[in-house]
Protein backbone atom coordinates (compact mmCIF):
# COMPACT_ATOMS: atom_id res chain seq x y z
CA UNK A 1 0.00 0.00 0.00
CA UNK A 2 0.95 3.53 -0.68
CA UNK A 3 0.18 7.23 -0.10
CA UNK A 4 1.93 9.84 -1.25
CA UNK A 5 1.13 13.50 -0.84
CA UNK A 6 1.95 15.57 -3.56
CA UNK A 7 1.76 19.51 -4.67
CA UNK A 8 -0.82 20.85 -6.64
CA UNK A 9 -2.59 18.03 -8.88
CA UNK A 10 -5.69 16.09 -7.47
CA UNK A 11 -6.75 13.30 -9.08
CA UNK A 12 -10.17 11.41 -8.41
CA UNK A 13 -8.79 8.24 -9.51
CA UNK A 14 -8.14 6.57 -5.67
CA UNK A 15 -7.33 3.06 -5.33
CA UNK A 16 -8.20 1.56 -2.24
CA UNK A 17 -7.60 0.07 0.67
CA UNK A 18 -5.59 3.07 1.89
CA UNK A 19 -4.26 4.75 5.00
CA UNK A 20 -5.08 8.32 4.30
CA UNK A 21 -3.32 11.11 6.11
CA UNK A 22 -6.12 13.71 6.79
CA UNK A 23 -5.04 16.94 5.10
CA UNK A 24 -5.55 20.26 6.55
CA UNK A 25 -8.16 23.04 5.23
CA UNK A 26 -5.53 25.03 4.21
CA UNK A 27 -3.63 22.16 2.14
CA UNK A 28 -6.46 20.43 1.09
CA UNK A 29 -6.05 21.37 -2.32
CA UNK A 30 -2.42 20.89 -2.47
CA UNK A 31 -2.51 17.06 -2.24
CA UNK A 32 -3.66 13.84 -4.07
CA UNK A 33 -3.95 10.77 -3.09
CA UNK A 34 -2.96 7.83 -4.54
CA UNK A 35 -2.61 4.24 -3.68
CA UNK A 36 -2.02 0.61 -5.17
CA UNK A 37 -3.51 -2.40 -3.66
CA UNK A 38 -5.83 -4.81 -4.57
CA UNK A 39 -9.85 -4.95 -3.43
CA UNK A 40 -9.99 -6.94 -0.76
CA UNK A 41 -6.67 -7.76 0.28
CA UNK A 42 -4.18 -6.08 2.94
CA UNK A 43 -0.66 -6.32 3.64
CA UNK A 44 -1.10 -4.74 6.85
CA UNK A 45 -3.35 -5.91 8.82
CA UNK A 46 -6.18 -3.68 8.22
CA UNK A 47 -9.99 -4.30 8.17
CA UNK A 48 -10.66 -5.13 4.23
CA UNK A 49 -12.59 -2.76 2.80
CA UNK A 50 -14.83 -2.99 -0.33
CA UNK A 51 -13.80 -0.84 -3.49
CA UNK A 52 -16.95 1.67 -4.72
CA UNK A 53 -16.66 1.49 -8.53
CA UNK A 54 -18.16 3.43 -11.37
CA UNK A 55 -19.93 1.50 -13.88
CA UNK A 56 -19.77 2.04 -17.55
CA UNK A 57 -22.90 3.48 -17.49
CA UNK A 58 -21.63 5.99 -15.28
CA UNK A 59 -23.60 5.09 -12.37
CA UNK A 60 -21.81 3.58 -9.26
CA UNK A 61 -21.26 -0.02 -7.96
CA UNK A 62 -22.63 -0.38 -4.27
CA UNK A 63 -22.79 -3.26 -1.74
CA UNK A 64 -25.91 -2.83 -0.02
CA UNK A 65 -25.56 -5.58 1.82
CA UNK A 66 -23.60 -3.38 4.70
CA UNK A 67 -21.47 -6.54 4.96
CA UNK A 68 -18.33 -4.96 4.08
CA UNK A 69 -16.94 -2.06 5.43
CA UNK A 70 -16.34 0.36 1.83
CA UNK A 71 -13.83 2.15 1.08
CA UNK A 72 -14.03 5.30 1.22
CA UNK A 73 -10.96 7.80 0.38
CA UNK A 74 -12.41 10.56 -0.47
CA UNK A 75 -14.93 10.97 2.48
CA UNK A 76 -12.04 9.95 4.61
CA UNK A 77 -10.83 13.50 3.86
CA UNK A 78 -13.82 15.42 4.34
CA UNK A 79 -14.64 16.32 8.13
CA UNK A 80 -16.23 19.75 7.66
CA UNK A 81 -18.14 21.11 4.50
CA UNK A 82 -15.20 23.58 4.31
CA UNK A 83 -13.08 20.54 2.88
CA UNK A 84 -15.14 20.24 -0.17
CA UNK A 85 -15.16 23.47 -1.93
CA UNK A 86 -12.69 22.89 -4.11
CA UNK A 87 -13.42 19.63 -4.96
CA UNK A 88 -14.58 18.87 -9.07
CA UNK A 89 -17.90 18.30 -10.18
CA UNK A 90 -15.91 14.57 -10.53
CA UNK A 91 -14.91 14.30 -7.51
CA UNK A 92 -18.14 15.63 -5.79
CA UNK A 93 -19.74 12.76 -7.40
CA UNK A 94 -17.32 9.69 -5.99
CA UNK A 95 -17.53 11.40 -2.84
CA UNK A 96 -21.46 11.06 -3.35
CA UNK A 97 -21.10 7.53 -4.00
CA UNK A 98 -18.76 6.99 -0.63
CA UNK A 99 -20.96 8.52 1.15
CA UNK A 100 -23.77 6.25 0.11
CA UNK A 101 -21.39 3.38 0.56
CA UNK A 102 -20.84 4.33 3.91
CA UNK A 103 -24.78 5.14 5.15
CA UNK A 104 -25.65 1.91 3.95
CA UNK A 105 -22.94 0.26 6.62
CA UNK A 106 -23.47 2.11 9.27
CA UNK A 107 -27.20 1.76 8.90
CA UNK A 108 -27.11 -1.57 8.67
CA UNK A 109 -25.54 -1.73 12.22
CA UNK A 110 -27.88 0.29 13.60
CA UNK A 111 -30.88 0.51 11.83
CA UNK A 112 -32.78 4.01 11.56
CA UNK A 113 -33.62 6.00 8.32
CA UNK A 114 -31.84 4.40 5.44
CA UNK A 115 -34.19 5.42 2.37
CA UNK A 116 -34.89 9.19 2.87
CA UNK A 117 -30.78 9.85 3.76
CA UNK A 118 -29.74 7.66 0.43
CA UNK A 119 -32.31 9.94 -1.21
CA UNK A 120 -30.48 13.00 -0.39
CA UNK A 121 -26.96 11.98 -0.52
CA UNK A 122 -26.10 13.86 -3.88
CA UNK A 123 -28.37 17.02 -2.96
CA UNK A 124 -26.50 16.70 0.55
CA UNK A 125 -23.22 16.89 -1.12
CA UNK A 126 -24.49 19.59 -3.77
CA UNK A 127 -25.57 22.07 -0.89
CA UNK A 128 -22.75 21.79 1.64
CA UNK A 129 -20.46 22.26 -1.62
CA UNK A 130 -22.49 25.45 -2.63
CA UNK A 131 -23.28 27.55 0.59
CA UNK A 132 -21.92 27.81 3.78
CA UNK A 133 -22.91 26.65 6.75
CA UNK A 134 -23.11 27.33 10.08
CA UNK A 135 -23.18 31.00 8.14
CA UNK A 136 -26.07 29.72 5.68
CA UNK A 137 -28.52 28.01 7.08
CA UNK A 138 -29.92 24.81 5.69
CA UNK A 139 -33.30 23.20 6.91
CA UNK A 140 -33.93 19.54 6.49
CA UNK A 141 -38.03 19.20 6.49
CA UNK A 142 -38.71 16.55 8.87
CA UNK A 143 -35.45 16.08 9.80
CA UNK A 144 -35.32 12.00 8.58
CA UNK A 145 -32.54 12.63 5.70
CA UNK A 146 -29.71 14.23 7.54
CA UNK A 147 -27.61 11.31 8.17
CA UNK A 148 -25.73 12.41 5.06
CA UNK A 149 -25.72 16.05 6.20
CA UNK A 150 -24.35 14.98 9.71
CA UNK A 151 -21.77 13.38 8.28
CA UNK A 152 -20.24 15.95 6.22
CA UNK A 153 -20.42 18.52 9.69
CA UNK A 154 -17.96 16.69 11.83
CA UNK A 155 -20.30 14.10 13.15
CA UNK A 156 -18.98 10.59 11.26
CA UNK A 157 -17.10 8.87 13.53
CA UNK A 158 -20.08 8.93 15.73
CA UNK A 159 -23.32 8.03 13.53
CA UNK A 160 -22.72 4.47 14.88
CA UNK A 161 -24.39 6.32 18.22
CA UNK A 162 -27.30 7.40 16.22
CA UNK A 163 -30.60 6.46 18.08
CA UNK A 164 -28.83 5.54 21.07
CA UNK A 165 -28.93 6.98 24.80
CA UNK A 166 -25.92 9.78 24.78
CA UNK A 167 -25.83 9.28 20.94
CA UNK A 168 -26.48 11.17 18.04
CA UNK A 169 -30.09 12.40 17.76
CA UNK A 170 -31.94 10.71 14.60
CA UNK A 171 -32.66 14.30 13.42
CA UNK A 172 -31.03 17.50 13.24
CA UNK A 173 -30.80 18.76 16.54
CA UNK A 174 -29.57 22.49 17.50
CA UNK A 175 -27.13 21.73 20.70
CA UNK A 176 -25.65 18.92 19.03
CA UNK A 177 -24.05 20.80 15.77
CA UNK A 178 -24.11 24.66 14.73
CA UNK A 179 -25.02 22.98 11.42
CA UNK A 180 -28.19 21.94 12.35
CA UNK A 181 -30.24 25.63 11.89
CA UNK A 182 -33.64 23.71 13.46
CA UNK A 183 -34.41 20.63 15.22
CA UNK A 184 -37.45 19.01 13.97
CA UNK A 185 -39.03 15.46 13.78
CA UNK A 186 -42.61 17.11 12.93
CA UNK A 187 -43.00 17.12 9.30
CA UNK A 188 -43.97 20.23 7.04
CA UNK A 189 -42.13 23.15 9.02
CA UNK A 190 -39.05 23.96 7.23
CA UNK A 191 -40.52 26.54 4.96
CA UNK A 192 -41.95 28.66 8.23
CA UNK A 193 -38.72 27.85 10.20
CA UNK A 194 -36.20 29.00 6.97
CA UNK A 195 -38.90 31.93 6.60
CA UNK A 196 -38.36 33.56 10.22
CA UNK A 197 -34.98 32.68 9.79
CA UNK A 198 -34.67 34.86 6.57
CA UNK A 199 -36.92 37.55 8.32
CA UNK A 200 -34.77 37.76 10.88
CA UNK A 201 -31.50 37.94 8.72
CA UNK A 202 -33.13 40.75 7.17
CA UNK A 203 -33.56 42.46 10.38
CA UNK A 204 -30.50 42.25 11.20
CA UNK A 205 -28.69 43.03 7.60
CA UNK A 206 -27.16 39.96 7.46
CA UNK A 207 -26.54 38.18 3.96
CA UNK A 208 -26.49 34.68 4.72
CA UNK A 209 -28.37 32.19 2.38
CA UNK A 210 -31.54 30.07 3.78
CA UNK A 211 -32.19 26.77 2.03
CA UNK A 212 -35.25 24.61 3.36
CA UNK A 213 -35.33 21.42 2.01
CA UNK A 214 -38.74 19.75 1.85
CA UNK A 215 -40.00 16.60 0.41
CA UNK A 216 -43.21 15.91 -1.73
CA UNK A 217 -44.76 14.03 1.66
CA UNK A 218 -44.51 16.70 3.88
CA UNK A 219 -45.53 19.35 0.93
CA UNK A 220 -48.57 18.08 1.95
CA UNK A 221 -49.53 19.88 4.98
CA UNK A 222 -50.83 22.82 5.20
CA UNK A 223 -48.35 24.76 7.12
CA UNK A 224 -45.73 24.60 4.31
CA UNK A 225 -48.48 25.96 2.24
CA UNK A 226 -49.32 28.65 4.56
CA UNK A 227 -45.79 29.45 4.66
CA UNK A 228 -44.78 29.45 1.11
CA UNK A 229 -48.06 32.01 0.93
CA UNK A 230 -46.28 34.09 3.50
CA UNK A 231 -43.02 34.12 1.72
CA UNK A 232 -44.33 35.32 -0.81
CA UNK A 233 -46.63 38.30 0.42
CA UNK A 234 -43.10 38.99 2.86
CA UNK A 235 -40.83 38.93 -0.57
CA UNK A 236 -37.82 37.78 1.33
CA UNK A 237 -35.25 35.75 0.22
CA UNK A 238 -35.61 32.40 1.01
CA UNK A 239 -34.57 29.05 -0.57
CA UNK A 240 -36.94 26.14 -0.90
CA UNK A 241 -35.76 22.84 -2.31
CA UNK A 242 -38.34 20.76 -2.99
CA UNK A 243 -37.05 16.86 -3.43
CA UNK A 244 -39.85 15.43 -5.16
CA UNK A 245 -38.90 11.87 -5.15
CA UNK A 246 -42.46 10.35 -5.37
CA UNK A 247 -42.28 8.55 -2.60
CA UNK A 248 -43.90 9.81 0.77
CA UNK A 249 -43.44 7.29 3.83
CA UNK A 250 -47.16 7.82 4.39
CA UNK A 251 -49.58 6.65 1.56
CA UNK A 252 -50.69 9.94 0.77
CA UNK A 253 -50.14 8.63 -2.84
CA UNK A 254 -49.25 5.59 -4.94
CA UNK A 255 -46.70 5.76 -8.26
CA UNK A 256 -49.91 4.55 -9.86
CA UNK A 257 -52.17 7.81 -8.72
CA UNK A 258 -53.78 9.62 -5.68
CA UNK A 259 -54.87 7.79 -2.69
CA UNK A 260 -57.33 8.61 -0.22
CA UNK A 261 -55.06 9.87 2.62
CA UNK A 262 -56.94 9.09 5.88
CA UNK A 263 -58.98 6.32 5.28
CA UNK A 264 -55.63 3.91 3.62
CA UNK A 265 -53.62 5.43 6.79
CA UNK A 266 -56.58 4.82 9.33
CA UNK A 267 -56.66 1.15 7.97
CA UNK A 268 -53.04 -0.05 7.76
CA UNK A 269 -52.47 1.59 11.25
CA UNK A 270 -55.55 0.20 12.75
CA UNK A 271 -54.33 -3.70 10.70
CA UNK A 272 -50.66 -2.91 11.99
CA UNK A 273 -51.75 -2.08 15.36
CA UNK A 274 -54.01 -5.63 15.73
CA UNK A 275 -51.58 -8.02 14.67
CA UNK A 276 -50.11 -9.88 17.53
CA UNK A 277 -46.59 -9.21 16.68
CA UNK A 278 -46.94 -5.35 17.19
CA UNK A 279 -48.72 -5.92 20.05
CA UNK A 280 -46.18 -8.27 21.32
CA UNK A 281 -43.93 -5.48 20.92
CA UNK A 282 -45.36 -2.89 22.68
CA UNK A 283 -43.19 -1.65 24.91
CA UNK A 284 -46.15 -0.68 27.80
CA UNK A 285 -47.50 -4.04 27.89
CA UNK A 286 -44.22 -5.60 27.57
CA UNK A 287 -43.74 -3.56 31.19
CA UNK A 288 -46.74 -4.85 32.93
CA UNK A 289 -46.28 -8.54 32.23
CA UNK A 290 -42.92 -7.96 33.52
CA UNK A 291 -44.58 -6.09 36.53
CA UNK A 292 -46.97 -9.22 37.25
CA UNK A 293 -44.18 -11.32 37.30
CA UNK A 294 -42.11 -9.47 39.82
CA UNK A 295 -45.03 -9.18 42.13
CA UNK A 296 -46.38 -13.22 41.97
CA UNK A 297 -43.04 -13.73 43.78
CA UNK A 298 -44.74 -11.36 46.55
CA UNK A 299 -47.71 -13.29 46.16
CA UNK A 300 -49.38 -10.35 44.74
CA UNK A 301 -51.87 -11.51 41.71
CA UNK A 302 -52.12 -8.99 39.12
CA UNK A 303 -54.40 -9.39 35.76
CA UNK A 304 -52.69 -7.53 32.81
CA UNK A 305 -55.60 -6.44 30.08
CA UNK A 306 -54.15 -4.84 27.05
CA UNK A 307 -56.68 -2.20 26.18
CA UNK A 308 -55.39 -1.98 22.89
CA UNK A 309 -57.22 1.40 21.51
CA UNK A 310 -58.38 4.46 23.20
CA UNK A 311 -61.36 4.40 21.02
CA UNK A 312 -63.80 2.76 21.36
CA UNK A 313 -62.82 1.86 24.90
CA UNK A 314 -63.86 -1.12 25.30
CA UNK A 315 -66.67 -0.69 28.22
CA UNK A 316 -66.94 -4.34 28.62
CA UNK A 317 -63.67 -4.95 29.60
CA UNK A 318 -63.23 -2.14 31.64
CA UNK A 319 -66.20 -2.42 34.07
CA UNK A 320 -65.45 -6.26 34.57
CA UNK A 321 -62.02 -4.97 35.85
CA UNK A 322 -63.35 -2.25 37.57
CA UNK A 323 -65.91 -4.44 39.24
CA UNK A 324 -63.42 -7.98 39.94
CA UNK A 325 -60.27 -6.15 41.41
CA UNK A 326 -59.27 -3.61 44.25
CA UNK A 327 -56.95 -1.56 42.40
CA UNK A 328 -56.96 -0.45 38.26
CA UNK A 329 -53.97 1.31 37.06
CA UNK A 330 -53.85 2.21 33.36
CA UNK A 331 -50.59 2.71 31.74
CA UNK A 332 -50.17 4.58 28.79
CA UNK A 333 -47.00 5.55 26.47
CA UNK A 334 -48.99 8.44 25.71
CA UNK A 335 -48.84 11.90 27.66
CA UNK A 336 -52.21 12.87 30.21
CA UNK A 337 -55.30 13.58 28.83
CA UNK A 338 -55.40 9.86 26.96
CA UNK A 339 -56.57 6.72 27.61
CA UNK A 340 -56.77 7.14 31.39
CA UNK A 341 -58.32 9.82 31.35
CA UNK A 342 -60.98 7.93 29.07
CA UNK A 343 -61.25 5.82 31.23
CA UNK A 344 -61.18 7.42 34.40
CA UNK A 345 -64.48 9.11 32.64
CA UNK A 346 -65.82 6.40 32.04
CA UNK A 347 -64.96 5.00 35.58
CA UNK A 348 -66.91 8.15 36.96
CA UNK A 349 -70.01 8.59 34.99
CA UNK A 350 -71.06 4.95 35.26
CA UNK A 351 -70.22 4.42 39.55
CA UNK A 352 -67.27 2.75 39.35
CA UNK A 353 -65.66 4.98 41.38
CA UNK A 354 -68.44 5.16 44.10
CA UNK A 355 -67.30 1.83 46.06
CA UNK A 356 -64.25 0.61 46.98
CA UNK A 357 -62.13 0.90 43.78
CA UNK A 358 -59.01 2.82 43.54
CA UNK A 359 -57.58 3.78 40.64
CA UNK A 360 -54.65 5.63 39.75
CA UNK A 361 -53.07 6.70 35.81
CA UNK A 362 -49.65 5.98 35.05
CA UNK A 363 -48.68 8.56 31.94
CA UNK A 364 -45.72 9.89 30.39
CA UNK A 365 -44.07 12.98 32.02
CA UNK A 366 -45.82 16.11 30.85
CA UNK A 367 -41.99 17.58 29.45
CA UNK A 368 -39.75 16.39 26.47
CA UNK A 369 -37.89 13.54 26.71
CA UNK A 370 -34.39 13.22 24.96
CA UNK A 371 -33.65 10.83 22.20
CA UNK A 372 -32.55 7.70 23.24
CA UNK A 373 -32.92 3.74 23.74
CA UNK A 374 -36.38 3.11 24.54
CA UNK A 375 -35.50 0.82 27.81
CA UNK A 376 -34.34 4.35 29.17
CA UNK A 377 -36.84 6.51 27.96
CA UNK A 378 -39.15 4.15 29.34
CA UNK A 379 -36.96 4.59 32.88
CA UNK A 380 -36.74 8.69 32.74
CA UNK A 381 -40.37 8.35 31.94
CA UNK A 382 -40.80 6.59 35.27
CA UNK A 383 -43.01 3.57 32.87
CA UNK A 384 -40.94 0.30 33.38
CA UNK A 385 -42.01 -2.59 35.13
CA UNK A 386 -40.59 -1.23 38.66
CA UNK A 387 -42.33 1.52 38.45
CA UNK A 388 -45.62 -0.25 38.13
CA UNK A 389 -44.39 -2.61 40.93
CA UNK A 390 -43.91 0.13 42.92
CA UNK A 391 -47.46 1.71 42.21
CA UNK A 392 -48.99 -1.69 42.98
CA UNK A 393 -47.17 -1.78 46.24
CA UNK A 394 -48.19 1.62 47.24
CA UNK A 395 -51.61 1.11 46.46
CA UNK A 396 -51.50 -2.16 48.88
CA UNK A 397 -50.29 0.28 51.24
CA UNK A 398 -46.25 -0.90 51.55
CA UNK A 399 -44.13 2.05 50.75
CA UNK A 400 -41.33 0.80 51.82
CA UNK A 401 -41.67 -2.11 49.52
CA UNK A 402 -42.36 0.41 47.16
CA UNK A 403 -39.20 2.24 47.56
CA UNK A 404 -36.89 -1.09 47.07
CA UNK A 405 -38.15 -0.93 43.18
CA UNK A 406 -37.62 2.88 42.95
C1 LIG B 1 -46.53 16.94 11.98
C2 LIG B 1 -46.17 15.63 11.37
N1 LIG B 1 -47.06 14.96 10.64
C3 LIG B 1 -46.74 13.78 10.08
C4 LIG B 1 -45.49 13.27 10.22
C5 LIG B 1 -45.17 11.95 9.62
N2 LIG B 1 -44.18 12.07 8.54
C6 LIG B 1 -42.97 11.52 8.69
S1 LIG B 1 -42.02 11.77 7.34
C7 LIG B 1 -43.30 12.57 6.53
C8 LIG B 1 -43.16 13.07 5.13
C9 LIG B 1 -42.26 12.21 4.35
O1 LIG B 1 -42.38 12.44 3.00
P1 LIG B 1 -41.28 13.23 2.19
O2 LIG B 1 -41.16 14.59 2.74
O3 LIG B 1 -41.61 13.11 0.75
O4 LIG B 1 -39.94 12.48 2.54
P2 LIG B 1 -39.47 11.01 2.05
O5 LIG B 1 -40.43 10.03 2.65
O6 LIG B 1 -39.48 11.01 0.58
O7 LIG B 1 -38.09 10.89 2.63
C10 LIG B 1 -44.41 12.64 7.32
C11 LIG B 1 -45.66 13.30 6.90
C12 LIG B 1 -44.54 13.99 11.00
N3 LIG B 1 -43.28 13.57 11.16
N4 LIG B 1 -44.90 15.17 11.55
Amino acid sequence: MTVCGYPIARTSTIASPLKLHRPSINCRNQFYVRASASNTSSSDGEETKLMIKREEDGGWKIDFSGEKKPATPLLDTINYPAHMKNLSTQDLEQLAAELRADIVYTVSKIGGHLSSSLGVVELSVALHHVFNTPEDKIIWDVGHQAYPHKILTGRRSRMHTIRQTSGLAGFPKRDESVHDAFGAGHSSTSISAGLGMAVGRDLLGKSNHVISVIGDGAMTAGQAYEALNNSGYLDTNLIVVLNDNKQVSLPTATLDGPATPVGALSSALAKLQASTKFRKLREAAKQCLEAAEMLKSRDIAMTVADARFCKPLDTDLIRRLAKEHEFLITVEEGSIGGFGSHVSQFLGLNGLLDGNLKWRAMVLPDRYIDHGAPKDQMEEAGLTSKHISATVLSLLGKPKEAMQFK
